[in-house]
């Protein structure tokens, strides 16, 4: 086990807090621990919304034709049916429809021609399409209104549509804000023009659940102010379902729904169904968020033609299945791939490039994945390719930035100077190369990287003697649980060579293989590893050094900090004391 600390940081238990936010790059401290309405920022900072906001009323007084294109995705869903339900609130009667794409695709692609040849007067794309400049005008040449009310990067605004993003918007400061954050920032604009001020806060929950759920970053304040007010006035009947179905993971250990609540046990669902959902399932969890009481013929088990049950509880189900059936797929294609790994000797190399073909029939969706557990298991950065007719290899890649020598396995790839692209994150993203090109790449790779070089590193926050005081520290950083998210992580620390007796270490759990011992007042617990414990155990007496995530317990009253041992390293010190 190696570890590196990420910075210096005091070892004052008062300051800690501000000092670990602002290391994660936090600006607003106050404004991220106390998230609150002052850090709505004025709609009217993004562009063009006043000319959105008008359009689509226009359309609505007119009683025209309208078209919801709902992108594929859970702050898709979630940005299409805020308008949907906002704007039938106001027009119970409006001439809306909606399309949801065949498969995983984005914007008009798929759908221009359909959509062209139709007798729809306004297409409205939420959380997509800001780049489908030409589709824009082919749309605007057959005399129909486009609206884009979008969050992704784009070079420029269409000249043909309408466009809303906060990406593009120079004025507007918040860019870690999901589709569905910019659509609640545009039904602002509406609540003005319908004289119903303050209409749009009752859809802040699925603005909020699609900002976890598209992994935005807490560290602009008023994403944070939305997720963690609008995790506490959940309205939606649908929400409520997917919430109600999942209410013994979430509430095993707290009480409120909190971000990593919706992060670990709710969005995983929406995301099955998006991946391996059929189109009747998809169209189905649409409909459970914008009409969730409707009754549908329920597939549960045993069910009798004309048992009913309501869409969005039928779907919450459904959408556990889907889970466990994007699970059993990825386990069996983890399976095929694996035996592919040892038949070609692919561990030979330092990276792991695996490649498949539709034979093997691996949804596309579920390649980042599995590729994620290669990384894994053989502690190794991977990349899963498929060859198409042009002799191109493409594919995810994916790598641990605690890879000693790769931590960025993408600005690894470039420097190689062999890939036609490689497109995305760090160590989550797309790539292509040539064919002709592998067997080079292989090659810097594996002289590039050292044997020594896969080594994990663990990156901390704090490195710790035993013999510190550090206790007071945990604890305030323990009692703060939902400052924590994506981009923004929980912090981890060491604590160097703890001396400890055999006797000292307390087995618990059904199956005697989880345990814990204290030292100068701090628990150090381990759950499930029956390895550790015999490691443990070998000697009468040792030194641990513990890699970890901090807790605390209370029991009688007393609250005492705890480290979650991750990692560790265990010496013998049976003749040093
Ligand atoms: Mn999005």
């Amino acid at each position: 086990m190696k570890y590196k600390l990420k910075w210096e940081l005091p070892h004052d238990a008062v300051t800690c807090l501000g000092w670990l936010l602002s290391a994660r790059g936090v600006e607003d401290i106050e404004g991220y621990v106390y998230p609150s309405k002052d850090y709505e920022l004025n709609p009217r900072l993004l562009d063009n919304i006043d000319r959105g906001a008008a359009l689509l009323k226009k359309h609505l007084d007119n009683d025209s034709n309208i078209l919801l294109v709902q992108d594929c995705d859970t702050d898709g869903i979630m940005s299409s049916a805020m308008l949907w339900l906002y704007i039938k609130d106001f027009y119970p009667k409006a001439k809306l429809e909606y399309v949801c794409h065949e498969h995983k695709q984005h914007g008009l692609e798929d759908i221009i021609d359909d959509i062209e040849e139709s007798d729809y007067d306004l297409i409205i794309l939420p959380d997509a399409s800001s780049n489908d400049y030409e589709y824009h005008e082919r749309l605007y040449n057959a005399h129909k209104d486009v609206l884009v009310i979008d969050h992704h990067e784009a070079e420029r605004y269409s000249y043909y549509a309408v466009v809303i993003n906060n990406q593009l918007s120079k004025e507007y400061p918040n860019k870690s804000f999901s589709g569905a954050g910019v659509v609640y920032k545009f039904l602002m604009v509406m609540d003005e023009l319908m004289g119903k001020p303050g209409h749009s806060e009752k859809y802040m929950d699925l603005c909020a659940l699609a900002n976890v759920a598209d992994c935005m970053s807490m560290k602009h304040p008023e994403t944070r102010y939305y997720i963690m007010e609008g995790l506490k006035r959940v309205q939606n009947d649908g929400f409520k379902a997917f919430i109600n179905q999942q209410s013994y993971s979430l509430f095993k250990e707290t009480k409120e729904l909190g971000y990593i609540g919706v992060a670990f046990y709710i969005a995983p669902l929406l995301n099955a169904v998006v991946r391996v959902g059929t189109m009747e399932e998809k169209r189905l969890l649409f409909e459970s968020f914008i009409n969730p009481n409707e009754l549908i013929q329920s597939d549960k088990r045993g069910a009798k033609p004309g048992d009913m049950e309501k869409v969005a509880v039928e779907m919450a189900r459904r959408a556990s299945n889907a889970r466990n059936r994007q699970n059993k797929t990825k386990e069996r294609a983890t399976e095929l791939l694996d035996m592919r790994v040892q038949k070609y000797d692919l561990l030979d190399n330092k990276i792991l490039i695996i490649e498949v073909d539709n034979k093997d029939n691996i949804p596309q969706e579920l390649r980042g994945l599995i590729c994620a557990q290669f990384v894994n298991r053989y502690h190794r950065p991977c990349a899963i390719v498929a060859r198409n007719s042009e002799g191109f290899l493409r594919g995810s890649i994916r790598g641990n930035d605690s890879f000693e020598e790769v931590p960025d396995f993408k600005a690894f790839l470039e420097g190689s100077g062999l890939m036609d692209y490689v497109q995305g994150h760090a160590n989550a993203a797309g790539m292509s190369i040539h064919e002709s090109n592998l067997e080079d790449l292989l090659a810097y790779a594996n002289t590039h990287i050292s044997d020594e070089g896969l080594s994990n590193v663990y990156y901390v926050d704090y490195i710790f003697d035993e013999d510190e005081d550090f206790g007071p520290l945990l604890l305030n950083i323990a009692a703060q649980p939902n400052l924590w998210g994506n981009d923004i992580e929980e912090p981890m620390v060491v604590v160097e060579r703890i001396p400890y007796y055999r006797e000292q270490l307390f087995i618990m759990g059904e199956n005697k293989d989880s345990s814990k011992f204290s030292h100068n007042g701090v628990e150090y617990v381990k759950f499930k590893d029956s390895d550790y414990i015999q490691e443990a155990t070998a000697y009468e007496r040792g030194y641990i050094t513990v890699y970890g995530s901090i807790k605390q317990n209370t029991w009688a009253g007393r609250t005492t900090p705890q480290i979650l041992i991750q990692d560790y390293i265990i010496e013998d010190a049976t003749y040093d004391f």
